[in-house]
């Protein structure tokens, strides 16, 4: 089947990993732009920031001083949302009406610095301090995966001040708690009803497509269709393949998929990670690109949870998802329709991944 006939037609696509559609909108790509001219956020950055509470022997808010770290620095967040052990057990009461749910919810919130250098980020680390990066992901994961109280761990990073992020220092985080969130939680009900072929699974949608019974696991397949179609791919290497989805929401949203299965960034091996680590930088990269500017955006990684079971029908990936959409300054905004019935987009994803696919992976200067 080929989309390339809907290519100025209004249509709806469906996302088979969370069982949501979403509207494109292609004539309209070309409608005049009347509103919000924001200030690119472009700003140069010294090396090390002695206000900054991320860089090596600061002191944070709480009055911690950090050590002066050389590689990568994880701290427990000072603010974290979520509490552990017996804090965490205590205060959620039950409620008067099974309309009115609420359960107690332990975790550990973390932040990962990926660099000392307060002015650099990803796309500008090399390969070997990405790798590194990766590997920290792989080993806290390890570690809080092994723990009784935590079954999912959800690594990722707000980048940029339109994306919240509230330092310009490179960071991520990670939450990782007792119940499966939300987004996981949906693509592993959509994973595990594809792999069984089960099509009387309580899919969310009710107008979902029944799921025919995979050859193996959904996103598995899907990249075998992507690889065949090719108009959606950006890059790839030996391990790793990066695309804008065919159900992407935003602007320059892509997914980076394994090309071998994975179900946890715990199982991948050396030559992955490094796979994976050269896939960062260059989609890092092409974004810097895009506008030349430092690209924001909210990125992480999806993986099986860490309940003890195999979850074979789970495929690890990564979400890019930018808000920028023409210009540094113009970002696309989740309002209106979208907040009341759903995504909606101009820009193909076959037109994002053609620009995408265009730009240079050595960043402007
Ligand atoms: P973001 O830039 O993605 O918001 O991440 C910064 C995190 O760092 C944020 O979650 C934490 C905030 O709670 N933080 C500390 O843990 N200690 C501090 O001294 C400042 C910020
Ligand atoms: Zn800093």
């Amino acid at each position: 089947m080929s989309i390339r006939t809907h290519a100025d037609v209004p249509h709806r696509r469906y996302n088979p990993l969370t069982g949501e559609w979403l509207l494109v909108s292609p004539q309209r790509a070309r409608r005049p732009w009347l509103g919000a001219r924001e200030k690119a956020p472009q700003a140069d950055q010294p090396h090390y920031d002695p206000k900054c509470y991320l860089c090596p022997g600061n002191t944070r808010v709480n009055g911690d001083v950090n050590p002066p770290y050389s590689g990568i620095f994880v701290f427990d967040n000072d603010f974290p949302a979520m509490l552990s052990g017996a804090a965490a057990a205590h205060g959620v009461e039950e409620t008067s009406s099974d309309l009115l749910r609420a359960t107690a919810e332990s975790g550990v919130c973390r932040v990962i610095c990926f660099s000392p250098r307060h002015d650099l980020t990803l796309a500008q680390l090399n390969a070997g301090e990405i790798r590194a990066v990766v590997d920290t992901w792989a080993s806290q994961c390890e570690e809080l995966g092994a723990r009784d109280d935590i079954s999912y761990v959800q690594l990722f990073e707000n980048r940029g001040e339109m994306m919240g992020s509230s330092n310009p220092h490179p960071h991520g985080q990670l939450w990782a708690n007792q119940h499966v969130p939300t987004e996981p939680a949906k693509e592993q009900q959509h994973q595990l009803a594809y792999l069984a072929g089960d099509d009387s699974a309580p899919i969310s949608n009710l107008q979902s497509p029944v799921s025919p019974a995979g050859q193996g696991p959904l996103l598995l397949d899907y990249l075998a269709v992507e690889q065949r179609e090719g108009e959606r791919m950006v890059f790839e290497n030996d391990h790793f393949v990066c695309l804008v989805p065919f159900w992407a929401v935003w602007p320059f949203e892509v997914l980076l998929l394994p090309k071998a299965h994975i179900v946890r960034i715990v199982d991948m091996t050396p030559a992955q990670r490094d796979g994976l680590a050269d896939a960062l930088k260059r989609i890092a990269t092409r974004y810097d690109n895009l506008f030349e500017i430092s690209f924001p955006y909210s990125m992480g990684v999806h993986q099986a949870p860490y309940d003890g079971w195999p979850h074979e029908e789970w495929q690890l990936h990564l979400h890019f998802y930018p808000p920028l959409l023409r210009s540094a300054t113009v970002k696309k905004f989740m309002v209106g329709y979208e907040m009341l019935g759903q995504p909606q987009r101009d820009l193909t994803a076959e037109q994002a991944a053609e620009r995408l696919r265009g730009l240079s992976e050595v960043r402007f200067a």
